[in-house]
């Protein structure tokens, strides 16, 4: 585990590297996050250095001249760490390392490490050590062994020394069985929500330390962990929520998403992340107190689209109200996001408008319909099931009532659809 008494902590050097297409304000906004990242894996950084560059140089990243002051910094205040934030390469890791005299990582190790470090469950352990040894496996190389044993500490946690040290095809055979037993647990979860399946689900999503978990403890008076550095959450929690006299409904809470998230940790992460595509409608809160809201928010949209859940219907929920100086930002917030909401999850602040909030959102984009068909069309009932929420089911002679919630854009389809195939005009199911 990290060892985060002060006395102990690694120092580290931070390196980042701006070109035209990132630009000097992007770059330092990135640095100022890695810095956190490191601070959360338990570095303390004691240096920062960029560089303005056209292209990356192919054996170190950087250039020449750039390196070796780096290695003057590195010697002079004898720093054991160095961390770039951008991804390099086994054969640039190795020459900096060699030039360097001291470890050498990227953004997406130091991600890693704090995901390994803060994974509990099962689940996230197995799917921290999928996505670290996909990581690991094409910048295997012996001397990258050999730096691990010299230096140890953080980046060189995670999968093991032994598994380091055995061969590619091990790792392989590793990678297999840590697959299957993802699919395994994957499976469990489609059951347990399944039978959720009464409930209409909502996720929280957003940039990591934005107030998720905050928040779901506040509506469900559950007790999630929450804290103040990066990535508390990785597992998924559901909670019943009250969201008006008679209805509840389930939220979970997620994982925080964050720029140049490692693409492995968001393949190996794909049932957690199911919770989010599964998921009727999202909830995407954004820290307002933040000075980089409309990139974090571009982040997660993003990170939303390659996950397919980009399309569902969304309720932006600005947080952190209370830390507003001025209130000067809500009304800019407003206007750019006309059906967004204000809350403070810590202070509780207009908790019961964020309330209001989700229920106009869920009367504007489902109906809830009232049908009947016949027992002997099976088909269209499972179809129903998949298409739909079914939220009460009466047997009566040879049909089925069932009660059903449908998104609003299928609803005219689905219901034209059940009156054919009872009509016995259509032939689909
Ligand atoms: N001032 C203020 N702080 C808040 C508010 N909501 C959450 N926080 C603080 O923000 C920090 C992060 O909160 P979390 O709930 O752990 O955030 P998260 O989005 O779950 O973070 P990850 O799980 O890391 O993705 C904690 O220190 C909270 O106390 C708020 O409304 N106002
Ligand atoms: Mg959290």
């Amino acid at each position: 585990m990290i060892d985060l008494s002060p006395s102990r902590k690694e120092r580290c050097l931070l390196v980042g590297v701006s070109t035209r297409l990132t630009g000097k304000s992007q770059t330092a906004e990135s640095l100022e996050e890695l810095a956190l990242l490191a601070d959360t894996a338990g570095a303390e950084v004691v240096a920062r250095v960029t560089q303005d560059r056209e292209h990356f140089e192919a054996a170190t990243f950087i250039g020449k001249g750039k390196v070796e002051e780096l290695g003057y910094l590195v010697r002079e205040k004898k720093i054991p760490l160095v961390i770039f934030d951008d991804d390099l390469s086994a054969v640039q890791v190795r020459n900096l390392e060699g030039v360097l005299e001291c470890k050498v990582l990227d953004r997406s190790a130091l991600i890693l490490d704090i995901f390994a470090a803060r994974a509990k469950s099962n689940e996230a352990k197995t799917q921290v050590e999928l996505a670290q040894l996909q990581y690991l496996l094409p910048r295997l190389t012996r001397q990258w062994t050999h730096l691990s044993k010299q230096f140890g500490g953080i980046g060189t946690k995670g999968p093991g020394e032994t598994q380091i040290e055995t061969d590619r095809r091990m790792i392989k055979t590793r990678i297999g069985h840590l697959k299957e037993k993802l699919e395994r647990i994957g499976r469990q979860r489609v059951t347990q929500r399944k039978g959720r399946r009464k409930h209409t689900r909502g996720a929280l999503v957003g940039y990591t330390n934005a107030g998720k978990s905050t928040l779901l403890n506040l509506l469900s008076g559950s007790d999630v962990f929450v804290e103040n550095r990066l990535f508390a959450t990785l597992d998924p929690t559901t909670r019943l929520v009250p969201l008006t006299a008679g209805m509840d409904i389930l939220i979970t809470d997620t994982v925080g998403f964050i720029r140049k998230l490692p693409h492995h940790l968001i393949a190996s992460f794909k049932s957690s992340l199911e919770e989010i595509t599964e998921a009727d409608f999202l909830l995407h809160l954004v820290d307002i107190s933040s000075d980089n809201i409309e990139d974090q928010i571009r982040i997660v949209q993003e990170t939303l689209d390659d996950l397919h859940g980009g399309e569902k219907p969304t309720l932006m929920v600005f947080n952190k109200i209370d830390r507003l100086g001025d209130r000067g930002k809500i009304p800019e917030f407003a206007k750019a996001y006309p059906h967004a909401v204000f809350i403070s999850a810590t202070r509780g602040i207009n908790i019961l408008g964020f309330k209001e909030s989700i229920s106009r959102l869920l009367s504007d984009e489902f109906v809830e319909n009232n049908l009947r068909i016949s027992q002997q069309h099976q088909k269209l009932i499972s179809h129903l099931y998949e298409v739909g929420e079914v939220l009460d089911v009466q047997y009566e002679n040879n049909s089925v009532l069932l009660k059903i919630r449908l998104p609003r854009k299928d609803a005219e389809r689905i219901i034209r659809l059940v009156k054919e195939t009872e009509n016995g005009i259509h032939e689909l199911l």
